[in-house]
């Protein structure tokens, strides 16, 4: 993240003059995928690709934002009613919402961003996003919310303003990362761990398919709603279950009749995944990656065939990583495209890359991306 090239368009587009200099990141997830709106674990970490905001209060009630890399400028008020046509203006007007249904007191101000996530790759560059403007307005307005706050305004954002009712896996990890360890996340309560990740002769690796099918959004929507069509059924015979965390494979079971086996399906998977984090994080505490990579890929097959999230694309990099002895590999993130993390003995690295990048451009036309993984800070202030 270049704060320089952020710099130089911040003065060159506005009034010649400086602001502060904020960044947040993307995120990866080793294990825990579609459990955090089910009030379940996750297990991601901040990597060293996010986003980059110059920002100046500029004494108005106007936002005036720049898109460097979109070379969009949009100008807007911090009513309700203002709300931005283009969609990455939205990310910014629905933060300063958030802060001011929260009591935060914010003025005008002039910005430009910039970012290096990959978009549509899964790593969550919205969230780097939300993140980045939440915590810089909450300090240039002394807005005085936490850190859980600033997570909080980027999910909300994602619900009011851009109308995907995700978790909040993305935020927390992008506001709360630390540089070399993973966050054990219970979404339920929030409590979070944080778990120093330097498995000795193993990399991790993320390879970026390059397709982001159509309709992501409105498919992750109705995940979700299959979770609580679930919930809602084991309800009547468990009352104080709340989320799918609460419930086990026997309750659900007991409703196998009143819901739609595609409900059945889904509520399957995510029971089983939470029980995944938990036993990945045991497997990490004794160092047995093998246990570890043994997960992965059993979250592949369920993404792949219960939650049906994964594509042709994502179910050939993850055959392939099996060909080539790879220790864990599944779809990371929401699904529906973009990446697969692989988690790769070094001596196994190079022939891996090699094979899926040639197998993967002989079928599908086009080479996947590879990006090492680098578990860094989460937001903060530049200069
Ligand atoms: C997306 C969402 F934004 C997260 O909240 C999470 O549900 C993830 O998909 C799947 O684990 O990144």
């Amino acid at each position: 993240m270049d704060i320089e090239f952020v710099r130089s368009r911040f003065i060159k587009h506005f009034d010649g003059t400086t602001g502060s200099v904020y960044a947040s990141p993307g995120r990866i997830n080793l294990i825990g995928e579609h459990t955090d709106y089910n009030g379940g674990f996750v297990f991601p970490g901040a990597v060293d690709k996010g986003m980059v905001a110059e920002i100046k209060a500029n004494g108005t009630d106007k936002v005036r934002a720049y898109s460097i890399d979109l070379k969009d400028y949009v100008e807007f008020g911090l009513n309700e009613e203002d709300a931005p046509r283009a969609s990455w203006a939205r990310y910014i007007f629905g933060v300063c919402r958030e802060i001011i249904k929260r009591g935060g007191k914010i003025g005008g101000f002039n910005t430009a961003f910039a970012g290096d996530v990959p978009l549509g790759a899964g790593m969550s560059s919205s969230a780097a996003l939300e993140s980045t403007y939440a915590f810089a307005l909450n300090e240039i307005f002394n807005c005085g919310l936490d850190k859980f706050e600033l997570a909080k305004i980027g999910q909300a954002t994602e619900h009011n303003y851009c109308g995907v009712n995700c978790g909040i896996m993305d935020q927390f990890a992008s506001v709360f990362g630390k540089a070399g360890s993973l966050i054990r996340l219970d979404c339920r309560s929030l409590e979070y761990q944080y778990f120093p990740f330097n498995p000795e002769g193993y990399k991790l690796v993320l390879l970026d398919s390059v397709v982001k099918h159509e309709l992501a959004s409105s498919a992750y929507n109705k995940r979700r709603e299959s979770c609580e069509r679930a919930v809602a059924a084991i309800q009547k015979n468990h009352p104080h279950v709340e989320f799918l965390r609460d419930a086990t494979m026997d309750w659900l079971k007991e409703v196998k009749n009143e819901i739609s086996a595609e409900d059945y399906m889904r509520a399957e998977y995510v029971i089983e995944e939470i029980q995944r984090v938990l036993d990945v994080c045991d497997a990490l505490e004794i160092g047995d990656y093998e246990t570890v990579g043994k997960k992965m890929y059993e979250t592949h097959h369920g993404m792949s065939k219960l939650y049906e999230v994964s594509c042709e694309e994502l179910d050939f990099l993850n055959d392939i990583a099996k060909k080539c002895g790879v220790t864990g590999s599944r779809v990371m993130g929401g699904g529906f495209g973009g990446c697969t993390i692989n988690l790769v003995k070094e001596d196994k690295y190079d022939a891996f890359i090699e094979e899926a990048t040639k197998t993967y451009k002989e079928k599908f036309g086009r080479n996947p991306k590879v990006y090492d993984v680098v578990i860094s800070d989460g937001s903060r202030k530049l200069c």
